[in-house]
């Protein structure tokens, strides 16, 4: 597959001002008439060159003259014409057959309705075209359709008329007034519930938001629309941007490849981040939908307004818009809260997001895929939708926020729409708005060594050396940063020394009963310093400090690095209980914890190799139990054990199944020594929330969260009563958080009988709801005991599909990803080798995805190694591999 570079962007060669396109749609085969207004720039000769795949061509035409096949070439991807003159119109006519299309890419059939998905690619599987992100339309669509079949016919913009047609068939003609690149066009058709509202924008302007559902889903959209209300409200209010369009609509799909697709003005959904009530979702999903809902209304400014000028650039609007999602979510989680309240509700967002980058973004970022937020090269752009592009292009966007602050963001925020608005830009275009302010702010100072951050790939590591000396009361910092080479870096230039990158490294001194010192340095004083390291090592003095301290470090993940530093376990157990910066101070916990979990592991999970380290931390959790001044999220939090992925990370050579068994036995170990502690917390929680009928708010999600996490720590160490009351919890709840709740520790401790029972009741109770089914797969293929033969009975079952990927997600994803019991032996491999194989055929995007379950096979132990080698040969062997998973498959061989 040829390799695309970034370096290699040259302009298109013509203006496409208007799109006009006309479908005559049915599942079947639909018809595809596209005419095109077309304009050359420069240079005289190029040729016009569009993009297609899977269509049948039925005729072009130039300015109304039939073009004959000779005055075209035509392949399986390109079409291309040698037009003479330098503006003409283009027409042509074509067919594609939504209902062969599994793919999910370009217009395809979910249930009884048509769909379109875009980006990157996916507009040349629906006409010819210069499909690229910079060039930019304005777009007038014509859907006719059957009208019983499908009596809502929706694309951008706004609806022009809408009428009968003859043979039981209707016509809708929309129109969309802002220039997009096509990677934004959607057209949907189908039978739909819709549940709609009218509001007034911050101008005085009436918009229209809807929210279509599948028919009878429509009590499970309330919770959508007022994400979707809030988001509108909060852009206005917290980055002065207003809704620019008159109607808003979010449509819900079950099948669907992403999370969700900001389409300009027609957001198309995977269901899962659309539909939740009291009894299906989850307080989890209740919280995912509103940050999807806010992310996909964020793009409509960061992503759409200002889009793009190649895919290289993708962070530019996913790392800003997460960013943004990010912020939305922390505001509406202290909303109304005072102050420290809101402090530690915006922490639990942030420790959620920490984890999340160090459980998928941080892997990468040491694996054989590993690449700069800006990439440079890529066979396939479906395979940099990664966390790399998001996650860690969202804490780029944050050291931005961190080094300018908030009022700084925000002029450089106005300083990008001022410059860019209505554009196709790039990454560094951002960051000159950025460094516009930022040099008015900071004399002296630029960007220029932050921008690395777009260029390197690899998590850099930031070693602290700390000296006091009690005798002029001065305490000497020395940061050094490194950034190994990692991926491609390796074999290209294994010897290169990265150049430093400026990192915000944010930290605080405690004195040794926990108070904080203040910090006086360089001219600079407070409890918190965000210091500038921009250099490979660099020191910094602090004056008047009374007493040895112990320093709390990189507060609120202030950059994406990790930290090396010789803590004893007594003051990581003095920062988990004192340190007044919550991050750090949940950071310690996790860094004790980590210390238990690999000493046992080293040891095939026996504890007492690290007894003493367990028998702090359950006296360290003892305190924080009962420390009335945090929230119960943020304890939840606490008391969460790093996850095996997060953990592997850690060990080297990784040795999966001694991780999983040292986590089990340490889960089981605080459930016994902290029994009292577990039953308070409980009896607690459950007082906490008597009464109230079930409300998805941060504030009682924390308290089920909390009364959820000591029921699982009681059931893990078999406390007597605690699996009766586990179940009764299970049949008794009102809502699904407490129903999961239950059922969790039931499947993976209680006897074989209740647990059939409880399955089996469930599946009765929740077969006519797939997003509940897709709970049930995967719980089941999560289970510490399910093993490959389970997963296969469990793929046999009717109710299972390769076809839907939730459905293929919540299985074979889950088992693969993290059942790490179940999957690290030779049938788990040869199983996941077989499932990528068979997915390919179906949907490569999808593919592409779990063919790297096992990007980290080079770092295991040797048999591990070994095993999974082979079958990545075995996929590599396979005649007909999608571009997609060729990648992946190769770049983990090399
Ligand atoms: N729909 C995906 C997202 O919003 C890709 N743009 O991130
Ligand atoms: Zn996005």
């Amino acid at each position: 597959a040829p390799t695309i570079l970034r370096q290699d962007y040259t302009p298109y060669p013509f203006r496409i001002p208007t799109v006009d396109l006309t479908f005559d749609l049915a599942p079947g085969l639909t018809q595809v008439h596209s005419r095109l207004s077309v304009e050359r720039i420069h240079p005289e000769a190029a040729p016009l060159v569009l993009n297609g795949e899977a269509l049948n061509l039925i005729s072009i035409s130039i300015d109304g003259h039939v073009l004959s096949p000779e005055h075209y070439q035509l392949d399986d991807h390109q079409l291309i014409l040698h037009p003479e003159k330098a503006a003409f119109t283009l027409e042509i006519i074509s067919t594609c057959r939504p209902a062969e299309n599994t793919s999910l890419m370009g217009l395809y059939q979910s249930g009884h309705s048509l769909f379109t998905q875009c980006e990157a690619e996916g507009f040349r599987r629906i006409t010819w075209f210069a499909d690229r992100p910079d060039v930019m339309s304005r777009y007038t669509v014509t859907l006719q359709a059957d009208k019983t079949q499908f009596p809502h016919l929706l694309s951008n913009g706004n609806l022009l008329h809408h009428q009968a047609l003859p043979d039981g068939r209707h016509q809708a003609v929309w129109e969309d007034p802002h220039p997009k690149p096509c990677y934004l066009f959607a057209l949907v058709a189908g039978d739909f519930d819709c549940r709609e509202k009218t509001i007034t924008t911050r101008s005085g302007r009436q918009a229209l938001l809807q929210v279509y559902c599948d028919k009878g889903d429509y009590p499970r959209t309330a919770w959508a629309l007022d994400c979707l209300e809030r988001s509108v409200l909060w852009d206005e209010s917290r980055f002065n941007l207003e809704l620019d369009l008159d109607r808003f609509m979010i449509v819900a799909a079950r099948d669907f490849n992403m999370g969700a697709m900001e389409n300009k003005g027609l957001n198309i959904f995977n269901s899962a981040y659309v539909l939740a009530d009291a009894q299906t979702a989850t307080d989890a999903s209740f919280e995912a939908i509103e940050s999807v809902i806010g992310h996909e209304y964020f793009h409509n400014w960061t992503g759409n307004r200002i889009t793009c000028r190649d895919w290289f650039q993708l962070s530019l609007k996913e790392g800003l818009t997460v960013f943004r999602d990010q912020e939305f979510s922390a505001d509406m989680m202290a909303r109304g809260l005072p102050d420290s309240a809101a402090l530690s509700a915006r922490t639990v967002k942030r420790i959620d997001d920490v984890t999340a980058l160090r459980t998928a973004q941080f892997p990468e970022d040491a694996g054989p895929m590993a690449h700069p937020i800006r990439p440079d090269s890529y066979q396939e752009i479906g395979n940099f939708y990664t966390a790399t592009v998001y996650e860690k292009g969202a804490e780029v966007i944050r050291m931005q926020h961190t080094l300018l602050g908030e009022p700084g963001f925000q002029a450089g925020m106005a300083e990008y729409f001022r410059r860019h608005d209505g554009q196709a830009v790039t990454c560094d275009d951002f960051v000159n708005a950025m460094d516009s302010v930022y040099r008015q702010q900071a004399p002296g100072k630029d960007l220029a060594a932050f921008r690395r951050w777009y260029a390197q790939a690899g998590t850099p590591r930031v070693s602290v050396d700390l000296q006091y000396d009690p005798q002029t009361a001065q305490c000497v910092l020395t940061l050094s940063q490194r950034c190994d080479p990692v991926g491609v870096e390796k074999l290209q230039n294994p010897a290169v020394a990265k150049p430093p990158l400026h990192i915000p490294f944010a930290l605080g001194l405690l004195g040794a009963d926990g108070s904080p010192i203040l910090l006086e340095t360089d001219g600079l004083s407070g409890e918190t310093l965000v210091l500038d390291l921009t250099q490979t090592t660099q020191t910094w003095v602090f004056k008047n400090v009374t007493q040895r301290p112990v320093p709390s470090l990189l507060r609120n993940f202030s950059a994406p690095v990790i930290v090396e530093y010789n803590y004893t376990d007594e003051e990581l157990a003095l920062l988990a209980r004192k340190d007044p910066e919550p991050f750090s101070r949940w950071e310690a916990g996790q860094s004790l914890a980590t210390r238990c979990l690999l000493a046992m592991a080293g040891k095939q999970g026996q504890s007492g190799t690290a007894k003493a380290a367990i028998d702090l931390l359950a006296a360290t959790w003892a305190d924080i139990a009962g420390d009335a001044s945090l929230s119960p999220a943020y304890k939840t939090r606490v008391f969460t054990l790093p996850s095996e992925r997060v953990l592997l990370e850690k060990m080297s050579p990784i040795n999966p199944p001694a991780l999983a068994l040292a986590r089990r036995a340490l889960r089981r170990q605080l459930g016994q020594a902290l029994q009292d502690t577990w039953q308070t917390l409980y009896d607690d929680m459950c007082a906490t929330l008597d009464g109230q009928t079930y409300s998805p708010d941060a504030a009682s999600a924390g308290a089920r969260a909390l009364k959820n996490c000591a029921l699982a720590y009681q059931v893990a160490a078999t406390v007597s009563g605690a699996l009766e009351r586990a179940e009764r919890q299970y049949y008794n709840a009102d809502n699904m958080t407490d129903r999961m709740g239950g059922l969790t520790p039931l499947v993976n401790h209680a006897p074989e009988d209740v647990k059939t029972r409880a399955l089996a009741h469930f599946y009765d109770q929740w077969q006519a709801n797939p997003l509940v089914i897709d709970r049930w797969f995967a719980l089941q293929a999560t289970a510490s005991s399910t093993t490959v033969a389970d997963v296969q009975a469990l793929m046999a079952h009717p109710a299972f599909t390769l076809r839907n990927p939730n459905r293929a997600r919540s299985l074979v994803f889950q088992f693969c990803l993290n059942n790490i019991q179940g999957v690290y032996c030779e049938a788990g491999y040869a199983f996941w080798a077989e499932q990528v194989m068979a997915l390919d055929q179906i949907n490569p995007e999808i593919a592409a995805r779990l063919a790297r379950a096992f990007d980290h096979w080079g770092r295991l132990v040797p048999k591990e190694r070994q095993a999974i080698k082979l079958q990545l040969e075995k996929i590599m062997q396979r005649p007909s591999l999608s571009r997609n998973v060729y990648e992946i498959i190769s770049k983990a061989l090399t």
